[in-house]
């Protein structure tokens, strides 16, 4: 029940605001318990990334994941 700090490799990206403005890019966000969240960012950068909560504990029980495109 604890926040995660999810961070993307090989981008920046925004999330939205409830009034549909962005806020400032960032490589990691802070993910409240339980919920979600909406992020959005250019695929200018054609790969394998890899995507995962900054909580080493729950990057090892595998809050990690990739983000491919060609
Ligand atoms: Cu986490």
């Amino acid at each position: 029940m604890t926040p995660h700090p999810m961070h993307l490799h090989g981008h920046t990206f925004q999330v939205s605001n409830p009034d549909g403005s962005y806020r400032a890019r960032k490589d990691t966000a802070i993910v409240p318990a339980r919920r979600s969240m909406d992020a959005y960012f250019v695929t200018d950068n054609p790969g394998d990334w890899v995507t995962h909560c900054h909580n080493e504990y729950h990057m090892v029980a595998g809050m990690m994941t990739t983000v491919v495109y060609a």
